[in-house]
């Protein structure tokens, strides 16, 4: 199965998807365009997120980050004067060291991912979407702003009038996606931000007509009128699409061939478009939910 990420929502699906199917059948195509450089060091919020995921080191209090981490760099450099964007902790640091040696050395974005996963033991493939660069400018009454500095610096607050993908006009998804496309049918859309973790990859050029001959299964990461955490609802509206499954279908529209909603939501979403609907508990508040949804994707997928 291939899943596509961003680094909340799906890596607590994948959490219960490598304790229901064999790890090494799984691929997972993971959002870059919040990727930016800190200190010297590329660091790939999404893509962490899922190796530590997968790795089991993950900090499931906050999702993102190494659990049981240290910031004793962090705080040094903030005494000195030099303030990072990010509070980063000293293992995911180090992270960020090895992938930028990396790529320094030569290596790809995904080679430089495929080794790491390899040190960390994870038998899962995880793919950048693209190897090039690429950021979340959004738009905003005080003018243009990374993603990051949007949701971190800002506090999510500033009024949202525009997103675009800086760079992605000349990005394409990477080979090893292609392959890994051309072998697998079953396509799941994890419960991920529609606009910003799931946007950059359908927006890659070709990749939505790839699809077409997929399977493809998304979970809602909007249960009623609001996302479960994030800044989803906010970017969702400022793009013109309700908050609600609804708005996940418009979004995803003809790709989609099914689409799982919480058990809670009553949304009406009529005839869907001749899309499946499927209600299920989709709230992940511990291992036990994600393998309830997990187990509920896997039987879905399997039975197409
Ligand atoms: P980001 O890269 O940190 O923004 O992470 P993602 O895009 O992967 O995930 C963010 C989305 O996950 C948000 O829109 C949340 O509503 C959704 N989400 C988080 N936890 C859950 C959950 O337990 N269930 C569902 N259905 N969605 C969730
Ligand atoms: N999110 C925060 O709200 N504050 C942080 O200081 C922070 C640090 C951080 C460090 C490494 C990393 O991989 C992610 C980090 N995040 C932090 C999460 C990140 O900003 C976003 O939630 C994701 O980019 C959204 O996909």
């Amino acid at each position: 199965m291939i899943v596509l990420s961003g680094g909340t929502g799906t890596p607590k699906l994948l959490m219960g998807l490598i304790r229901v199917m064999p790890e090494d059948e799984l691929t997972v195509i993971v959002n870059t365009a919040e990727d930016l450089w800190i200190s010297g060091n590329l660091v790939c919020p999404d893509i962490d997120t899922v190796l530590y995921t997968l790795a089991g080191m993950i900090d499931v209090r906050k999702w993102w980050g190494v659990q049981d981490d240290s910031f004793t760099t962090y705080q040094h450099l903030q005494g000195m004067g030099h303030l990072e964007k990010l509070m980063l902790g000293d293992i995911d640091r180090a992270a960020h060291i090895m992938r930028s040696e990396l790529i320094r050395s030569g290596k790809t974005l995904t080679e430089a991912i495929l080794e790491m996963a390899r040190s960390m033991h994870i038998r899962a493939r995880v793919l950048p979407m693209c190897d090039e660069p690429l950021a979340t400018i959004i738009h905003t009454p005080e003018g243009e702003m990374h993603f990051q500095d949007f949701w971190i610096a800002h506090g999510g607050e500033p009024e949202v009038t525009g997103i675009r993908f800086r760079g992605i006009e000349n990005a394409m998804p990477s080979r090893e996606v292609m392959d890994a496309l051309s072998s697998e049918d079953a396509v799941l859309i994890g419960p991920s931000n529609p606009i910003t973790s799931i946007g950059p990859i359908l927006g890659l050029p070709g990749f939505k007509d790839v699809l077409k001959n997929k399977h493809v299964a998304a979970v809602s990461p909007i249960i009623g009128k609001a996302p479960v955490s994030g800044p989803a609802g906010k970017l969702m509206k400022a793009m013109g699409y309700e908050v609600s499954s609804r708005g996940v279908l418009d979004c995803y529209g003809s790709v989609l061939d099914a689409l799982f909603v919480d058990g809670t939501d009553d949304t009406d979403l009529g005839d869907a478009g001749g899309i499946k609907i499927m209600h299920t508990n989709t709230i992940m508040n511990g291992v036990e939910d994600s393998i309830g949804l997990a187990q509920s994707v896997l039987n879905y997928a399997r039975s197409q």
